[in-house]
């Protein structure tokens, strides 16, 4: 008994600081509405990991694209995706609909 519970304790030690971490991610909320981003342009902070919550308002799919932050992942229409980036060295990273590239267009700018 006495040795499960410090293995128990001993997970939990090593379990807390992720889920922190995971708590501590910043998030940043993007819409999609008449194909276009709002906002278009996103400050994060450099060197570490962000997530975006992207919420399609439109009723078509879009799929958020950007080959700079290698990340690409269709929201149907009316539903929310989590996407997460970084650690991103300072810079601008830009994305985009693509399938509404002409209007959906983005920037993660890490500073
Ligand atoms: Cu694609």
């Amino acid at each position: 008994m006495k040795g499960l519970n410090s293995l128990f304790l001993a997970a939990m030690m090593l379990a807390v600081p992720f889920l922190a971490q995971a708590e501590q991610m910043p998030e940043f909320h993007i819409i999609i509405k008449n194909h276009k981003f709002q906002p278009a342009e996103v400050v994060v902070p450099a060197n570490t990991k962000v997530k975006l919550i992207v919420e399609n308002q439109d009723a078509t799919p879009e799929e958020f694209e950007s080959h700079e932050m290698h990340r690409e992942k269709i929201i149907a229409g009316n539903k929310t995706a989590k996407i997460l980036i970084g650690p991103l060295k300072p810079g601008k990273y830009p994305f985009f609909g693509e399938f509404n590239q002409d209007t959906a267009q983005g920037m993660v700018i890490a500073e």
